[in-house]
């Protein structure tokens, strides 16, 4: 790839997107906002979201006909690439026994077996029907174990839209929290302090004042929802080390870096162990799951067996089960974490060529097949310097993008991820495309 000249711009050819504004417009008159979540809206970059009509290995098809390589992959579930035939027919065996009763099944008891195995932390498990729920029930399971009120989160990180963790840092170092949606009052989230990403000082800071009081310090060990941001060197030995200190639980937001960093998720990677991990995505293998677990002295605490409650009609669900199941077995086979890491840095390599030959000011950051893009000089270590990033560059990056037939997330808030369906080719034709679109019109 090195050296390779800028091509003569050849302008993308017109996209109909007739149907998709026509589907929105629909949509915007029973769904709220046209959409079941924000982001995909596309208000953070402008324009009209596109409605998908089928996915297929790397690739997403529009309702116009148009495909364009996706980065967004479901928000990370999607790490086999759309419509693997392995996870089709898992799903597909599901359906014809019957696929929700309310009552136990084998197959949460071989999902939880998987993962049990996998990840180094993790004695028991229970499974929940989304990322938010995996946190929510973490921080209550924390604090019934704990005794304690307090949680520590990091200003950037999201975990869902649990009303104690919708916190917006005040500004200082270490600050209680101060609602940042409507509807959450202020005294949820009075309990809950916020502290800077990378930064062991304030975390300390926290902890020396309030650390009798904190019952869990939640992270994401690898930032992923203001960009992709890794931790500091050290940093999250420190906080395990903190939270030793103070006798408070450290959870790890793995719902994103769960299964996408390897069979461990960041916490082998690392080689730190939290307390607590919620996971989520890939675990469900594009349907509905989340899930937390401990060792067994810190479950227990959870209903039947103990005084933490938690529920779910839909929770263990055979056919999310199923489908991921097949997608965690998948991820056992040999090399595909060496292959993940080699799209993820073949990708990243090559978008960090394309902006420096065109001058343009994007600051990369990569850890195995997640990718964050800034449009700033950086460096990005927290919320604050991802702040800085030119949000409407961003805007009309993703466009210029998607005119190239490349689906990247509609915010420069979030994580690109590859996936073992990208080809080299594919990847290449991203760079290309990149590269024509930082170059401008
Ligand atoms: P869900 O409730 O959306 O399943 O999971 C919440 C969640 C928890 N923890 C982490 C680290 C997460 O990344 C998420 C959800 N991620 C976002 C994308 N950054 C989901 C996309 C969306 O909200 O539409």
């Amino acid at each position: 790839m090195s050296g390779m000249k800028a091509r003569r711009k050849t302008p993308p050819a017109p996209r109909s997107t007739a149907r998709s504004q026509a589907a929105f417009e629909a949509a915007r008159r029973v769904l709220a906002g046209g959409v079941n979540s924000p982001v995909r809206a596309f208000k953070a970059v402008g324009g009209t979201p596109v409605f998908i009509a089928r996915a297929a290995g790397a690739t997403v098809t529009d309702l116009d006909g148009n495909t364009y390589i996706d980065y967004v992959g479901a928000w990370g579930p999607m790490i086999l690439g759309h419509g693997d035939k392995r996870v089709e027919a898992a799903a597909g065996k599901t359906l014809q026994r019957g696929w929700s009763s309310g009552i136990p099944t084998e197959i949460e008891t071989r999902l939880a077996e998987r993962v049990v195995a996998d990840i180094p932390s993790i004695e028991l498990i229970r499974f929940v029907n989304s990322g938010t729920e995996a946190a929510m029930s973490a921080v209550r399971l924390a604090r019934g174990f704990t005794g304690r009120e307090l949680i520590v989160k990091v200003e950037g990180c999201y975990h869902g839209h649990v009303d104690a963790l919708l916190v917006r840092a005040g500004s200082g170092p270490a600050t209680f929290g101060t609602p940042s949606s409507a509807g959450v009052p202020a005294g949820v989230t009075a309990s809950t302090l916020v502290v800077p990403f990378n930064d062991l000082p304030a975390a300390a800071a926290v902890f020396d004042r309030h650390g009798p009081r904190i019952a869990a310090f939640l992270v994401e060990p690898v930032a992923g929802n203001m960009g992709c941001v890794p931790p500091a060197e050290g940093y999250l030995q420190g906080l395990r080390d903190l939270c030793d200190r103070f006798g408070a639980l450290l959870i790890f937001d793995e719902v994103m870096t769960g299964y996408r960093l390897g069979l461990g998720g960041a916490q082998e990677r690392y080689g730190v162990r939290p307390d607590v991990t919620c996971l989520g995505k890939i675990i469900g293998g594009g349907l509905p799951v989340g899930a937390y677990g401990a060792r067994a002295e810190i479950m227990n605490c959870l209903s039947p067996e103990g005084p933490v409650y938690q529920a779910g009609t839909l929770a263990g669900n055979p056919l999310a089960m199923a489908a991921g199941l097949a997608t965690v077995e998948a991820l056992h086979e040999p090399g595909v974490y060496e292959r993940l890491e080699a799209a993820g840095a073949r990708l990243a390599a090559g978008l960090q060529e394309a902006a420096a030959g065109t001058g343009a000011a994007v600051f990369t950051t990569r850890v195995g097949s997640m990718l964050g893009l800034f449009f700033q000089p950086g460096p990005v270590t927290d919320w604050t310097s991802a702040a800085r990033s030119d949000t409407r560059a961003y805007a009309r990056f993703f466009h210029a993008m998607l005119e190239r037939g490349i689906y990247l997330a509609p915010s420069q808030f979030e994580t690109l991820f590859v996936s073992l369906a990208h080809t080299d080719e594919q990847i290449d034709r991203t760079i290309e495309a990149a590269r024509e679109a930082l170059a401008g019109p």
